[in-house]
């Protein structure tokens, strides 16, 4: 179903048989809502979003392409990349999937960005991102999004779904599956860390790359006794972001107190950019699930379903 969101881009919304949504702005491609069978809005959006740019919406999934830039020298672009501040296109020629399309248990909508005579100058490189989103018949979001580099010349780039997870309170929230992994920590020049055993839990901003993180982890909400389960392919960090009391002030697209109702949870390629030569392509995957439980032990081993 395509409506017009608030600058009269269009939006798409896919409505899974037992209830659960997805809405895409073409605005950034940002998937701007996911919603389970219950009608539950689990990603979070700031209540002081700024929904126009060059600001991307603060919330949602934002992808930014190509550059995901920490750690200051972020060069003449956009800190995180221009792409979540264009228009993208409905990809004509990726036809749409439907629930029931040959036992499919997904619907999707193909998106396209490809950049404009402006985004050349910026960045001058023939590139094609192609973002798949699917929502399947149980409520599971997927992203795969594609980049190819269109016989310019080889072009480098990092990549983040920038994840803005729902929770109910910051305090009761820690994240599985990221025990013993190096991270480099954005809050100390990018010093790099070894986590210590034990689920990470949050009483102070964070701001973190965990690099080489396994292909799934968990995400807690204690007081909603639910798990967001991250599962993750051609993406090896994964960024973790609370900005907590203070760093929450100096945003004006943010409210003072909604940190305690958010977590970025990024499957990225930050650490090490990625090149393509001409002709080539990667593929990045994220598929998020909701299960009702805070024992998620069970299902870190849980295969990819990617
Ligand atoms: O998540 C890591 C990070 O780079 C933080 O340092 C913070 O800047 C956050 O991204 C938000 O970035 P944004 O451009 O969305 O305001």
């Amino acid at each position: 179903e395509v409506t017009k969101d608030w600058n009269g881009a269009d939006q798409v919304a896919i409505r899974s048989p037992r209830g659960a949504s997805v809405r895409v702005c073409l605005h950034g491609g940002q998937v701007v809502s996911w919603r389970n069978d219950r009608g539950e809005e689990l990603l979070f959006t700031s209540s002081k979003a700024i929904f126009r740019p060059p600001r991307a919406t603060r919330g949602g999934i934002p992808i930014c392409f190509p550059q995901f830039c920490q750690f200051g020298n972020c060069g003449t672009l956009e800190q995180h990349g221009f792409a979540r501040n264009k228009i993208w296109t409905i990809d004509e020629e990726a036809p749409p999937l439907n629930y029931g399309d040959n036992n499919n248990n997904k619907a999707s909508v193909d998106l396209l960005l490809k950049p404009s005579e402006d985004d050349l100058k910026c960045w001058p490189h023939c590139f094609e991102l192609r973002l798949r989103v699917s929502l399947s018949t149980d409520g599971d979001l997927s992203l795969i999004s594609r980049v190819r580099n269109v016989n310019g010349k080889p072009f480098s780039f990092s990549f983040a779904y920038h994840t803005h997870l729902s929770v109910s309170d910051i305090s009761e929230v820690r994240i599985e599956g990221l025990e013993t992994l190096d991270y480099l920590d954005n809050l100390s020049q990018r010093e790099r860390f070894t986590e210590q055993g034990d689920a990470i839990t949050f009483e102070s901003e964070v701001d973190r790359v965990y690099v080489g993180s396994p292909g799934v982890i968990a995400v807690l909400d204690h007081e909603k006794k639910r798990t967001f389960i991250v599962r993750k392919e051609g993406l090896p960090d994964i960024v973790v972001w609370n900005p907590w009391e203070k760093k929450s002030k100096t945003m004006a697209d943010f409210g003072d107190d909604e940190y305690k109702q958010m977590l970025c949870v990024d499957a990225a390629a930050v650490e090490r950019t990625i090149t393509l030569k001409p002709g080539e392509e990667w593929t990045g995957k994220l598929e998020l699930s909701v299960v009702p439980s805070t024992n998620c032990s069970d299902h870190l081993d849980y295969p990819g379903r990617l």
